[in-house]
């Protein structure tokens, strides 16, 4: 087991629904440790740099006017396996496979709006990591 660190990105649709603190229960519950956490608002070049495997998408516009709708909160999550171990937290992006029990399956009722971002391999981690903590 590998200790790894993620960037989880708590998405404005979260923070309107008073939704952080049950998610962060789940982190906390889980034993994984958030070392670093702070609410930030984004702007377009981040958004395109931080989606840009989804710039020329047709929802990409959608997908950025969410992403400008409010604040985001973003976190350094840590523990062994953590990448996986979040993402499996999460459940998949469409929301109609996402499982009870994983936060998407539990919370969001779109595939836009789905409340929360998780890097999905080593190499992502490093890179979001720096582009929102750097
Ligand atoms: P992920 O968030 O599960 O890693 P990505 O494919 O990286 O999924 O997509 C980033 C975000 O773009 C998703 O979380 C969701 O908000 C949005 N998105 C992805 N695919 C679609 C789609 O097919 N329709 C609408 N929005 C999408
Ligand atoms: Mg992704």
């Amino acid at each position: 087991m590998a200790k790894q660190q993620t960037y989880i990105m708590l998405k404005p649709d979260t923070i309107r629904r008073r939704l952080i603190g049950q998610i962060i229960t789940r982190i906390e519950q889980k034993g994984y440790q958030i070392v670093q956490a702070r609410q930030m608002t984004l702007n377009k070049e981040i958004i395109a740099e931080h989606y840009s495997h989804l710039t020329d998408k047709p929802f990409f516009p959608k997908l950025e006017e969410y992403m400008l709708s409010g604040p985001v909160f973003g976190m350094i999550v840590e523990g062994d396996e953590v990448i996986q171990g979040m993402r499996t937290m999460m459940g998949p992006t469409d929301f109609t496979k996402a499982l009870p029990g994983t936060i998407r399956g539990d919370f969001a009722n779109s595939t836009t709006y789905n409340l929360i971002h998780g890097s999905d391999s080593e190499e992502t981690a490093r890179e979001e990591i720096g582009r929102f903590f750097g």
